[in-house]
């Protein structure tokens, strides 16, 4: 007991320096600072449906990120095909040409959180309680969870020339991520908030995307280092094809509203092709 919790308590000390905590002090929740950034994230997400969070990693902490998102592209499963914005295989209650039924083309790799070591410093930022608390003051929502799934509460997602992710919706209510490399050109986080409501889904507006009227559609930056807190069930998103040979690396953070939620075999086959996750993240890849 004594062993493991000092070994915690070192890792975690290492990755809050990756942090810029001058800018962004989640170690201090009550300082007038971190009020005014908590205040600031929450009129963002109540107008636009996101907060953008630009330099919380500090530039050494970058240089870590890099290194350890190139050290596990190894690790990444690939996944692509057609799907809809919606992320359902569309009912036959859709005629062709309705926005529900319209597919497009998708492609990403994806490295699952049972086989990022525990010296990822991806790894050890998202396990930080003091970010956790942060999330939660920002989104409101009551207590929050690391999302239970082995395989994807953390996810490092690869994208090369020629991937990019359609127009969707998320199936959960927000996300967290981290912008960690930019592809050379392509891989534009694109969003058009406030597009769905709950009882409404507007499937004019959705359409008017589709045939690439693009006006309400929002970029954003997404510069290596930015923290993105993102509520995509509501909010319109895709990433643009990317191109040229430099990769695309962004973290994804799960975290939910109930301690126990989980996957099912079936999704964490299509995501990470492997049913069952890894007891222990590999030491070496490929694993034996
Ligand atoms: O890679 C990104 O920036 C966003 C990913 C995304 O939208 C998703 O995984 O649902
Ligand atoms: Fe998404």
């Amino acid at each position: 007991m004594a062993t493991v919790f000092e070994r915690t308590t070192l890792s975690k000390v290492s990755a809050l320096d990756y942090i810029d905590l001058d800018r962004y002090p989640i170690h201090d929740l009550t300082g007038p600072t971190a009020t005014s950034v908590i205040a600031r994230a929450r009129e963002q997400v109540a107008e636009v449906g996101a907060a953008e969070l630009p330099n919380f990693i500090l530039p050494d902490g970058m240089v870590a990120l890099v290194r350890d998102a190139e050290s596990l592209v190894e690790r990444a499963h690939p996944s692509g095909g057609v799907g809809t914005a919606w992320l359902e295989q569309p009912s036959s209650e859709w005629p062709s040409g309705h926005p529900r039924a319209h597919r497009m083309p998708y492609g990403v790799r994806a490295v699952g959180y049972d086989v990022i070591p525990y010296t990822s410093p991806l790894r050890q930022i998202y396990e930080l309680p003091e970010l956790t608390a942060f999330v939660e003051q920002v989104l409101q929502r009551g207590p929050l969870f690391h999302y239970a799934d082995p395989c994807g509460a953390l996810n490092l997602a690869v994208m090369g020339e020629g991937d990019q992710l359609q127009w969707h919706y998320d199936q959960t209510d927000f996300v967290v991520s981290l912008a960690i490399q930019d592809a050379d050109a392509g891989g534009d986080f694109e969003m058009v908030p406030k597009l769905r409501e709950p009882h409404d889904e507007h499937y004019d507006d959705v359409q008017a995307i589709f045939d690439g009227r693009h006006e309400r559609v929002v970029t954003l930056a997404m510069t290596p280092g930015t923290l993105l807190i993102f509520e995509g069930r509501y909010t319109l998103h895709r990433v643009s094809p990317i191109a040229g040979s430099t990769l695309r690396h962004v973290g994804l953070f799960a975290y939910d509203t109930k301690p126990d939620t989980v996957s099912n075999e079936h999704l964490r086959f299509d995501r990470y092709g492997r049913r069952t996750a890894f007891a222990e993240p590999p030491v070496i890849w490929p694993s034996s």
